[in-house]
């Protein structure tokens, strides 16, 4: 047994409470190595003169990526409390391990084994029940639609008259939104985000001037408060963008600092090295990045704080927003995104917070800070499965694996998983032009486990590449859109709203894995349901015949190529895919 390889420790993902009532216990051993783990348990209290009481509970291997099984268990303490280690059993050894090594029998010293907190209700973390079933659609608001042409910032362009540039406008704006409400409704959508919509300079708005306005070209108030109430009406939650890390060059303090220098009361607003503030060759001040247009605030500073605190607060309680994506999550100081959870669950104790990491996000998931993060690890697995063709499907199971077991369950479920955004290429684009491989990516995005986010456009086949090109305008003429793809989309919709395999529900597993068959489950139940994307390889080139719902004549992880016992042909949705 390769006792390096297993690694388990009472936090983060590997030990957290799933209910008020339920412990999740997971551990990690080198793949193919240990044959059975079960969790040895019992309460810290519980003994028969000296010896402690426990009891064996078999872990399931819930699978594997390409270097590490993973194990775990689902169990109800009845006192919420416990105290616990592991039996693992190989071919010929078998080890108790806990929390200092490994041993032959169970201790008498009970020191050994871990110990999970108590089970306080203040301490278990539940992400807002409503984004398990949301479906999301992400706006860039300068190029979705055009309601008010009285806004057009100055030299705005005809709508898609020109590729889009970093600093070239279309007149998008609030009411073009609203405009096209029934194009969301009709897709599905039940959440809208949309990237920055207070005043800034730039088309893209990410360098605020003030947090506290609607930005003129978007429209203003009464228009946002008519936006939210029209995505309410219509069962559509709203997420807007904030940007906290850094303001915009013109956000007063900011110009007050350039004016003043020392002696200007916001000069702790910022990370100012030395005065007076010089920009080039690079800027003697923090910035996001290196641009000097985006000087980092100083979220340790109480000013700061509270007037970023009130930003958060104010557009929730004035105008009922349902959550905050946060620019640049990562570069911002833990403390303040505790204070803002704090301020924002206390505005609206079901807000959505979604902090834009594109890493592992451990720390910023224990509870204490964001509900989810963009999860970017999902988008490039399936990008490289299914639209960029470099990796096969057992290096996807094992990358979609890695990805669930960075995070607990209760956080996978509510994970924000988009295919793109206005920071990356369009799938299409990434996909060569091949529709089916969009196809692929929207089926899979659509029936995996989280909260997907289809990015404006992506549904009726639009093509750009990075950024700025993944930001064109809204194609509104019909003939200009890819209408088999929009129904296709609007089918994977209306299943995940309706057909439970698809749905956001239940534990899942991949649990068949050949060099072309993907077969994946949401249910232990005898008649499991299995959602098969099932390609037959011909002649080096793969052909999807179709991805369907099938019923397992017993579970496929054992390795037995027993043939699908029968296919309920929910809709078989015909693929070719043909890779050279
Ligand atoms: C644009 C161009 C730049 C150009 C700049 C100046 O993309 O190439 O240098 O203009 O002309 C916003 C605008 C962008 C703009 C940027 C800077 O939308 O159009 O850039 O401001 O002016 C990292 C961060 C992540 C960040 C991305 C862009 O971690 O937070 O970079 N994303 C957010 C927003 C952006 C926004 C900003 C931040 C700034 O979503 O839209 O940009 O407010 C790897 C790394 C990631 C990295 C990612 C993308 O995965 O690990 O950390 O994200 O690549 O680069």
């Amino acid at each position: 047994m390769i006792k390096e390889a297993i690694y388990h420790r009472p936090k983060d993902q590997y030990a957290y409470a799933y209910t008020e009532k339920e412990l999740h216990i997971r551990i990690r051993t080198k793949r193919g190595d240990v044959k059975q783990v079960q969790l040895i348990h019992g309460d810290p209290y519980d003994f028969k003169g000296e010896v402690w009481q426990h009891q064996l509970v078999q872990m399931e291997r819930t699978g594997h990526d390409d270097l590490f099984d993973y194990w775990a268990v689902s169990i109800e303490p009845p006192y919420r409390r416990l105290r616990y280690g592991f039996l693992l059993k190989d071919e010929t050894e078998a080890f108790i391990y806990g929390e200092r090594g490994f041993v032959d029998e169970v201790p008498k010293d009970v020191g050994f084994f871990f110990a999970f907190p108590f089970l306080n209700a203040i301490d278990v973390f539940s992400p807002p029940e409503w984004v398990k079933d949301t479906v999301w659609y992400q706006v860039f608001p300068e190029r979705f639609g055009n309601g008010d042409e009285s806004l057009n910032p100055q030299g705005a362009r005809a709508w898609g008259s020109e590729p889009p540039k970093p600093d070239n406008f279309f007149g998008g704006d609030l009411q073009g939104i609203i405009d096209h409400i029934d194009h969301l409704v009709e897709l599905g959508i039940t959440g809208l985000y949309m990237t920055p919509i207070f005043k800034a300079h730039s088309n893209h708005k990410y360098d605020t001037i003030d947090y506290y306005e609607i930005d003129p070209q978007f429209g203003d108030k009464e228009t946002f408060r008519k936006l939210v109430e029209t995505c309410h009406e219509n069962g559509i939650r709203v997420m807007l963008d904030a940007v906290f890390n850094h303001s915009g060059y013109f956000f007063e303090p900011f110009q007050d600092v350039l004016q003043n220098g020392e002696q200007s009361a916001y000069k702790d607003w910022f990370h100012v090295r030395e005065f007076p503030l010089k920009e080039k060759p690079i800027p003697n001040y923090d910035t996001f990045s290196f641009g000097a247009s985006m000087p980092k605030l100083n979220t340790e500073n109480e000013q700061v704080k509270e007037y970023l605190l009130g930003v958060a607060k104010y557009w929730v309680e004035e105008f009922d927003i349902d959550g905050w994506r946060l620019d640049v999550a990562n570069e911002v100081d833990h403390q303040f995104w505790r204070e803002f959870r704090q301020t924002v669950k206390s505005a609206k104790e079901d807000a959505y917070i979604l902090g834009e990491i594109w890493h592992d996000s451990m720390p910023w998931l224990q509870g204490d800070q964001f509900d989810a993060v963009m999860n970017y690890p999902f988008t490039e697995a399936s990008l490289n499965l299914f639209a960029r063709g470099t990796i096969n499907t057992e290096r996807f199971a094992h990358d979609i694996t890695h990805v669930l077991n960075m995070y607990p369950d209760h956080v996978n479920e509510v994970q924000f998983n988009l295919l793109g955004s206005h920071d990356t290429p369009r799938i299409l684009t990434e996909s060569g032009g091949d529709k089916e491989r969009a196809r692929l990516l929207f089926l899979f995005q659509l029936s995996f486990i989280g909260t997907p986010c289809i990015y404006y456009g992506d549904e009726i086949g639009m093509e750009g590449g990075h950024d700025p090109g993944c930001r064109a305008c809204m194609e509104w003429n019909e003939e200009g859109q890819d209408q088999e793809l929009l129904s296709f989309v609007q089918k994977l919709t209306e299943l995940r709203r309706t057909h439970r395999v698809f749905g956001n529900h239940g534990q899942f597993r991949i649990v068949d894995v050949t060099d072309n068959v993907l077969a994946y489950k949401k249910f232990d139940s005898q008649d499991e349901l299995l959602f098969i994307v099932n390609p037959t390889e011909q002649s080096k080139s793969y052909v999807l015949p179709k991805a369907y719902v099938g019923k397992a004549v017993n579970n496929l992880w054992t390795g037995e190529q027993q043939p699908v016992a029968e296919t309920l042909q929910l809709e078989a949705f015909d693929f070719k895919i043909l890779r050279v």
